[in-house]
């Protein structure tokens, strides 16, 4: 038999002769990564590959994706794989019982589109930094593959075009983005409905918590600077998922440049969320609120064991620090 000249056939291929394929994503619940496995086993599913297996999780935000229902949760996957396939990042970043599956598996594949992946790591690589989400590299293995699109995998791949994309407005946006999105419309998706529930929709808890920290938000360096923090009463009884998206509006404040959100975790433990709009470094600046600190240039976090009081202080601190050049410059 020849060999497979490409790593899209390479996987097909193995796909094909594996009895049991596995598909994960890493541990965090994440758009990008539950669409494009969803999406990836659904297509080798009406290719004929017989048992294809996908775990992860939907958290409270994905119970409305197609074939969710089918997921395996990450502790109950084991046994011997033919093929394991991780999307959108790399196996360092697997669930405990998920990691013992895939390091055991015959053959390791990898599609993705992380900076630190090393694609030398699995048997078969498709790893592509320049692409705005893995399910954009999901779409171009259908077409390779000549997997028709219907409305259940285009709901899935924009639910991953939407949330990396953050609805195509990071840079990572291309005009070949735009074109596939297109196509996943096309198939009469309700793409509206999608992208609501991907990025804007939210708790109960949370639009209260949304209520406390907007309400008490400090603005600092004449408004470049927007910080503000959660009590701990105002946390009891919420999860991490409640506060999501309130640091995003406080930098959407016009003037605003870069926006600190503290979580208190403890007496002496707290959460720090940074981002930034444009010129200054968060990830740096989490790393010196605390070594473990860093993330990326826009949007970074440490967790700091200090209380609030102290974090709040040390966090404005650092801010004003590296705003300052900005408004010498700007005067
Ligand atoms: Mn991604």
């Amino acid at each position: 038999m020849a060999q497979p000249s490409t790593p899209s056939d390479a996987l097909l291929a193995a796909a094909r002769a594996a009895d049991r394929v596995l598909i994960t994503g890493p541990l965090q619940v994440d758009g990008d990564s539950l669409g494009a496995s969803l999406a990836l086993a659904r297509a080798l599913r009406s290719l004929g590959v017989a048992r294809v297996d996908v775990t992860g999780h939907v958290g409270s935000r994905y119970g409305w994706l197609p074939d969710a229902e089918s997921l395996i949760p990450e502790p109950d996957v084991s046994g011997l794989y033919d093929l394991a396939v991780v999307v959108d990042g790399d196996r360092t970043r697997l669930a405990p019982a998920v990691e013992i599956a895939f390091d055991s598996a015959r053959r390791t594949a990898i599609v993705d589109h992380h900076v630190s992946t090393e694609a030398s790591a699995y048997d078969i690589a498709m790893v592509d930094v320049d692409v705005s989400s893995t399910c954009a590299m999901v779409l171009d293995l259908f077409d390779t593959w000549g997997v028709p699109l219907d409305r259940d995998l285009a709901t899935l791949l924009y639910t991953g075009f939407v949330f990396d994309t953050g609805s195509f407005r990071h840079p990572s946006t291309a005009p070949g983005t735009h074109h596939m999105a297109a196509r996943l419309l096309a198939t009469g998706i309700d793409h509206s409905d999608i992208t609501t529930r991907v990025l804007f929709e939210r708790s109960v808890p949370g639009l209260r918590l949304m209520s406390h920290a907007l309400g008490r938000t400090r603005l600092l360096a004449d408004g470049v600077v927007a910080l503000s923090w959660l009590e701990p009463e105002e946390l009891a009884g919420t999860t991490v998922d409640d506060t999501e998206g309130i640091i995003d509006l406080m930098l959407c404040t016009r003037g605003v440049s870069a926006a600190v959100l503290l979580l208190p975790r403890g007496e002496a433990l707290t959460k720090v969320s940074l981002r930034s709009r444009h010129l200054i470094d968060v990830a740096a600046l989490a790393r010196r609120l605390w070594h473990t600190g860093g993330g990326h240039a826009r949007a970074a976090g440490a967790m700091v064991p200090q209380s609030l009081d102290q974090t709040r202080d040390a966090a404005a601190q650092v801010l004003l620090e590296a705003v300052r050049p900005l408004r010498a410059s700007a005067k």
